[in-house]
């Protein structure tokens, strides 16, 4: 713990690795990227300290080192420690990083915790290739003429990870959110389903093209979408699991609430995706949380299964072709 190692890359500023993560990835171990702005922003304190701990034991269980990435005092930690994450799961004024933000908040020295945008960059130079969160950012509903669509779609077009969600958060416009992913190139591989998740709930009515059966088929897909040198992440749909998933008319009486609270308040513009989560966890009295923290347990299992087979990608079992 606290021995962290400065590594100098090309393009980038220093990031610290974690004497653990800097070994994993050293020695080709399999390593999953996750992100801390749903532990500061997210979800409630303490449950979200507790959560934090439980995802990355639930990543070793897997036979993968978790890399927590989150900005202390202006360094990107590759590999939180304890007191980092307890931090950033208690101060309120842990800023909120999308790629964007990154280079202010670095030459200031601020601490901020990491979007799925920011995470994933960070992963991708740091020679992590897959992040775990709970679902992506994208189109905001009315977002065709607020132009509120989440900077995780551009960064998703650019940045050659695998991001394992639940799909998109159950507060954007879907079908929208789907268009501009089609739009910037961005693959959807559908984990044993073919319908897009709706992160609270299984379904959506949404169809996926590509359906991959298991982790190894989804790691094939990957494989052979960066052997065309393709630049855009591959994004994973893992629906949450059966016994946590809410009931769908439920869920969106409760987002139709706190979408239209949220408009009379005037919450807008990076604020709005926390505000939303936290007043469907008031609202629901705690069951948009449960889900949310099964959802993201099964996503980074799944995502530490598929660093896994990345890893023995050269094994003709993963490869096969
Ligand atoms: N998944 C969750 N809860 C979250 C988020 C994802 O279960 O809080 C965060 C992710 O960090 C994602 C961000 O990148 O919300 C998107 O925020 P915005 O819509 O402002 O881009
Ligand atoms: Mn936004």
């Amino acid at each position: 713990m606290g021995l962290h190692l400065r590594v100098h890359l090309p393009m980038t500023n220093s990031f610290e690795l974690s004497a653990e993560v800097e070994a994993a990835l050293t020695a080709r171990q399999p390593v999953v990227a996750l992100e801390t702005t749903v532990i500061a922003h997210g979800l409630p304190y303490p449950r979200n300290v507790e959560v934090a701990a439980e995802l990355e034991g639930a990543v070793r269980e897997e036979g993968a080192v978790p890399a927590t990435i989150g900005v202390v005092g202006g360094d990107v930690l590759v590999g939180m420690d304890e007191p980092a994450i307890d931090r950033f799961g208690a101060d309120a004024d842990v800023l909120k990083a999308s790629a964007r933000d990154l280079g202010a908040i670095i030459a200031r020295g601020d601490a901020a915790a990491t979007t799925v945008a920011a995470t994933s960059l960070i992963a991708a130079r740091a020679g992590i290739d897959v992040v775990a969160t709970g679902g992506i950012g994208g189109v905001h509903p009315g977002g065709e003429g607020s132009l509120d669509i989440s900077a995780d779609l551009n960064a998703l077009a650019s940045t050659p990870v695998t991001v394992v969600c639940a799909g998109a958060k159950a507060i954007l416009d879907l079908p929208r959110t789907l268009e501009v992913l089609e739009t910037l190139g961005v693959p959807l591989l559908g984990l044993g389903t073919d319908e897009f998740p709706a992160f609270y709930t299984r379904t959506s009515g949404l169809r996926l093209e590509h359906v991959v059966e298991d982790e190894d088929a989804a790691a094939r897909a990957i494989l052979a979408h960066r052997s065309l040198d393709l630049r855009s992440a591959v994004v994973v749909c893992n629906p949450p699991p059966a016994a946590a998933e809410m009931d769908r008319v439920v869920v969106s009486e409760l987002i139709d609430r706190a979408l239209s609270e949220a408009a009379d308040e005037g919450v807008s513009g990076k604020a709005l995706t926390p505000w939303l989560l936290a007043r469907l966890a008031e609202m629901s009295d705690g069951d948009t949380v449960r889900t949310n923290v099964a959802l993201l347990e099964s996503n980074v299992r799944v995502a530490a299964r598929i660093a896994r087979a990345l890893r023995e990608g050269d094994s003709p079992k993963v490869r096969g072709f």
